[in-house]
């Protein structure tokens, strides 16, 4: 039997845009109310995706979201048409509009936890949509991640879908960009750690000062628990606060790994050592590279200005690792010369690819941010929707419909425009016959 990492890229939304609404990471706050290109934005993930399609990597596409969130808006008690509802909205609650409107779901990494056949208790794959509860306009997510996430993956003799947790700060849970996977290969039981930012019940615990600390260590064990995973298969491990503080708001802003390699900064974690320790020995007797990036090499702040960690480590067909990294990375020279070096230590990583992302740098997420990892067996990935894999002519299809449907430019007046959420759903609606999603969004049901 094959076994494959497949990354599902989010496709990203029509009305990307710079709306600050996440306080702790840096880059969204600076570039506030900046004009933002939707079209150029999903394009550039689009190449990102067919450029490791063309690698040799099997690359699927998560469908976005419905933006602006009308629904929300009705909940919240705003009446009449559509239109009505928008600019009434707009008027009266603009922070909460604005919110409504975010193209967040692009972030994938942020869309659930997921654990291959190989670690659970039922042999299935296993998915839990993150509750996203510690930023409102991401807190929308969860339902109809949860609708594409089943259409993608809609066999149950192979996946296996759980509700998001409790909608609480108590189970804050930011899906897999705090959850990293080390094993021998991707088919094989490997040990999943999982690294959480707080203690949910007990104040008296080490936790950031300056931003919020999104994961808590009882969302972690929750999911552990619903995935049937083994004690012995999982790791527990706080992210140092102080990070947190520097603007590292999800542990994949500071720390990734891939089969048996974990890349990560000497600050990124509380307790290094006992928890490489305990990592190594629950992984086994095979020795695992540890690359620790140092300080005196590389800086927090410029590892959360460059995005250096946020990378994606991919084990190309012929096994040698590569690093798939954004453009900031070259342009920063303490990386740049970082990167170097590391292609000279003889550890697994023998290539370096960047790629523009830099409209979704300016939220900040980066390649790693974009992408949600599905480790599959060939039986199971024959299993997904084959209109969700990348290929030359989803490829193309799914260019001609951005270039149908997207807009060039977005300025913060463009979202209150009710000819957008026309153009948002048009869009949407073509895309899930494209992509044979069913009627997953709520304009459609
Ligand atoms: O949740 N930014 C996202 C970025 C998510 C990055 N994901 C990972 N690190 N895995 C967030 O903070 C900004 C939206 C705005 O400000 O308009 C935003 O939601």
């Amino acid at each position: 039997m094959k076994q494959f990492e497949v990354n599902f890229d989010g496709l990203v939304g029509p009305t990307h845009n710079y709306a600050g609404l996440s306080f702790g990471n840096v880059a969204s706050l600076n570039n506030a109310k900046s004009n933002s290109s939707p079209k150029q934005a999903a394009k550039q993930g689009l190449k990102k995706m067919k450029a490791l399609a063309d690698m040799g990597m099997q690359q699927g596409v998560l469908a976005p979201q419905e933006r602006p969130d009308i629904l929300t808006l009705r909940r919240l008690g705003f009446t009449g048409t559509d239109a009505q509802v928008l600019e009434k909205a707009a008027k009266q609650a603009p922070a909460i509009f604005l919110a409504c409107c975010s193209a967040s779901s692009m972030w994938t990494a942020n869309a659930a936890t997921v654990s291959p056949s190989a670690d659970t208790a039922d042999g299935r794959v296993h998915f839990t949509p993150a509750n996203l509860t510690n930023k409102f306009h991401r807190s929308l997510e969860p339902e109809v991640t949860g609708r594409i996430l089943k259409a993608t993956f809609a066999d149950e003799r192979y996946f296996q879908h759980h509700s998001h947790l409790p909608d609480n700060e108590h189970f804050g849970d930011e899906g897999a960009a705090n959850h990293t996977r080390l094993c021998s290969d991707y088919g094989h039981a490997g040990v999943e750690m999982f690294v959480f930012g707080r203690y949910a019940f007990d104040a008296s615990k080490p936790a950031p000062k300056r931003f919020p600390a999104r994961q808590t260590l009882e969302a972690c064990q929750a999911i552990a628990r619903l995935h049937g995973l083994s004690d012995e298969g999982v790791v527990y491990v706080q992210q140092n606060p102080h990070v947190i503080d520097q603007g590292v708001f999800h542990n994949d802003v500071i720390a990734v790994g891939n089969r048996n390699v974990l890349f990560y900064h000497e600050q990124a974690f509380f307790n290094t050592q006992s928890a490489l320790d305990e990592i190594q020995r629950k992984y086994g007797d095979e020795k695992l590279h540890f690359i620790q990036v140092d300080t005196q090499d590389v800086s927090v702040e410029d590892a959360v200005k460059t995005y250096l960690f946020n990378t994606q480590i991919i084990s190309l067909p012929n096994d040698e690792m590569a690093i798939i990294a954004p453009t900031e990375c070259q342009e920063n020279p303490a990386v740049s010369r970082y990167l170097d070096k590391l292609l000279t230590l003889g550890t697994p990583i023998k290539q370096v690819h960047f790629f523009d992302v830099k409209q979704s740098m300016r939220n900040g997420g980066g390649p790693a941010c974009l992408r949600l990892r599905v480790a599959l067996t060939d039986q199971e990935v024959d299993a997904v929707n084959p209109n969700t894999l990348m290929n030359d002519s989803l490829f193309s299809r799914l260019n001609q419909w951005v270039d149908k449907h997207y807009r060039d430019e977005l300025t913060f007046d463009d979202l209150r425009d009710p000819q957008l959420l026309t153009e948002s759903r048009s869009a949407l609606d073509e895309l899930t016959q494209i992509m044979k999603l069913g009627s997953v969004y709520p304009f459609q049901r």
